[in-house]
């Protein structure tokens, strides 16, 4: 596995040479933000991008996100030409040697939440999710400013896109990303490039827009159409951790050892109710997800691919950008990494008691 971490590119608060000095952190996970949505990602753009990452030592290691066009999600006409130059941003990154691209199929929104700074007793604060608390916003009426994503609307824009979306079911949202897929794969395979698709989070609707990625069987669904190692899935523990009916081990082994997982996010959260969750510091023992079982199922598997610590909780009076301060994502780095070398040395040695 290779040991990553998020970074935002220049106007991250966080410098480069930070991220450097934590322990066992070999790549960057990174993107281009200065790209209108649907444009081609030019080979002049990444490599910059690149070289800054390797001027500190650091490699490129995955491409978090090339954001996937609303028209092409909605299936518009003007779709091919804007999955046309999708293709071509992969090849751009394939060519340059960053081999693993996430992205995700989520209508309109990204990631979201109802509170950005839930305060805990220890005085640190994360980002928590209240469906009730989402209802009660109205979209076409109230600001909603969530930073961190890629898009940030205007109120018309929204406006219309929200009345496009109005025709839109899981079906057609479905037939709209088999589209995509049946194109956009066969380019990224012959760059070497795989593809990661970031589940919806939370995984169900929101705002009454259709949201897929959702579950097990969305997943099964998913990668059997295109049967590819490039068409892969991105497993975000925290994405799917709110879904108490997904048994995230199981679906580990299962995608990983048909090596459909190129990339994985690890955070944990804590349930709160069948719809709310809020997130909470990486080590098991605070939240539902068991990041042992999690780290064991991807050792076990022989993973290969890139890990990020991700989402983390405000501490130390850091100021930043929601989920994505330097401290508790580097103290998660290091916790996983704890957890990679005393699990994968345990099965090392108790293999080595067998052959005695
Ligand atoms: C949230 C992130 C997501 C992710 C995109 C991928 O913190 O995991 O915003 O980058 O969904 O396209």
């Amino acid at each position: 596995m290779e040991m990553t971490f998020r970074w935002y590119g220049i106007d991250d608060p966080i410098p480069l040479e930070y991220i450097r000095q934590i322990p066992r952190v070999t790549g960057i996970v990174s993107a281009l933000y200065d790209v209108p949505i649907g444009d081609i990602w030019s080979i002049e753009k990444i490599s910059a991008l690149q070289r800054r990452i390797e001027s500190v030592g650091l490699k490129f290691s995955v491409i978090e996100s090339i954001p996937v066009h609303e028209d092409i999600k909605l299936g518009l006409p003007t779709r091919d030409e804007l999955i046309e130059n999708y293709c071509q941003s992969i090849r751009n990154m394939g060519s340059l040697g960053i081999k693993i691209l996430c992205y995700n199929f989520m209508p309109v929104f990204d990631w979201t939440r109802s509170d950005l700074a839930l305060k805990h007793s220890d005085g640190s604060t994360s980002l928590s999710y209240d469906h009730d608390q989402l209802k009660k916003i109205n979209l076409r009426k109230d600001s909603l400013d969530l930073p961190g994503w890629a898009t940030s609307y205007k109120k018309k824009q929204l406006e219309e896109l929200l009345d496009a979306y109005s025709e839109v079911d899981d079906k057609m949202l479905w037939s709209n990303l088999e589209y995509f897929l049946k194109k956009v794969v066969p380019v990224a395979e012959e760059y070497g490039v795989k593809m990661g698709i970031h589940p919806d989070d939370p995984p169900w609707p929101i705002f009454d827009l259709p949201r897929i990625i959702t579950n097990e069987s969305a997943l099964d669904r998913f990668i059997k159409i295109v049967d590819s190692s490039s068409n892969g899935i991105t497993f975000c523990t925290g994405s799917f951790g709110p879904n108490s009916k997904m048994d995230l081990i199981k679906c580990i082994r299962k995608y990983g050892a048909m090596g459909r997982i190129p990339f994985t996010h690890l955070r944990n959260i804590k349930r709160t109710g069948e719809f709310s969750f809020h997130e909470v510091e990486h080590p098991t023992e605070f939240g539902d997800v068991n990041m042992y079982e999690v780290v064991k199922a991807y050792i076990e598997i022989g993973f290969t691919g890139a890990i990020r610590p991700d989402h983390g909780r405000m501490i130390w009076d850091e100021k930043g950008r929601p989920g994505y301060g330097l401290y508790d994502r580097a103290l998660g780095a290091m916790y996983l990494t704890g957890l990679w070398e005393g699990i994968q040395k345990t099965i090392k040695e108790n293999e080595e008691k067998k052959i005695k």
